[in-house]
């Protein structure tokens, strides 16, 4: 069968599967539901949004990674949480969104706002890119960060206020999973 999904994304980082979390989101998506895959590394500023990721499925080109889930859900079923109750649902929904709007900005402040992350980054991200976009891209990827912090309001915290927040942030979210071997799964008994 020929593979007729290509995940659009950044590439493996930091023994990950994405530098980006939006990335990792919609593939640990695909390997849950056990649908074949292809990755294609590509360039933010070629997609729809200016962002990643992308699933390119036949002619369609889906763009955001819970636009990506849900288009996987109409196309294949819901296989993997449609034994939620309206009230989990409701709950997974405002946990991804502080992860997504909230957590996700303490992380962008980390890496990219602080000199000693950012050089880790770079290496990570744009070492295998050809001579001046290694030096440009960096540069411009930093600046379009500090930019968004900003707009966000993370952006206007100091070092020691991201981390306090970022530490409490993923306590809370440690607290709430508990014994749980994921969120929204009832405790287990016994
Ligand atoms: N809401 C989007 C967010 C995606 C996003 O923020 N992607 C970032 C990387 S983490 C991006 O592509 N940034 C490129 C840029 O800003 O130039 C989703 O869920 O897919």
């Amino acid at each position: 069968m020929s593979v007729e999904l290509k995940l659009v994304h950044f590439g493996r980082a930091f023994g990950r599967p994405d530098g980006s979390p939006f990335c990792v989101k919609p593939e640990a998506y695909l390997r849950l539901i056990d649908v074949p895959y292809d990755l294609v590394r590509g360039n933010p500023m070629k997609s729809p949004r200016k962002q990643l990721p992308v699933l390119l499925h036949g002619n369609k080109t889906i763009a955001g990674s819970q636009e990506i889930i849900e288009h996987l859900r109409a196309e294949f079923g819901n296989q993997v949480d449609a034994w939620l109750t309206q009230e989990q649902e409701v709950q997974g929904y405002h946990l991804v969104k502080s992860v997504e709007e909230y957590l996700y900005f303490l992380l962008l402040y980390q890496r990219w706002m602080l000199e000693e992350n950012f050089q880790l980054v770079k290496r990570a991200f744009f070492d295998e890119m050809p001579f001046l976009a290694r030096l440009l891209i960096p540069i411009l990827a930093r600046r379009g960060s500090k930019q968004r912090l900003w707009g966000q309001g993370v952006g206007r915290y100091t070092a020691e206020e991201v981390d306090a927040r970022a530490y409490e942030a993923v306590k809370k979210l440690s607290q709430a999973l508990g014994e749980k071997p994921f969120f929204m799964r009832q405790a287990l008994l016994g």
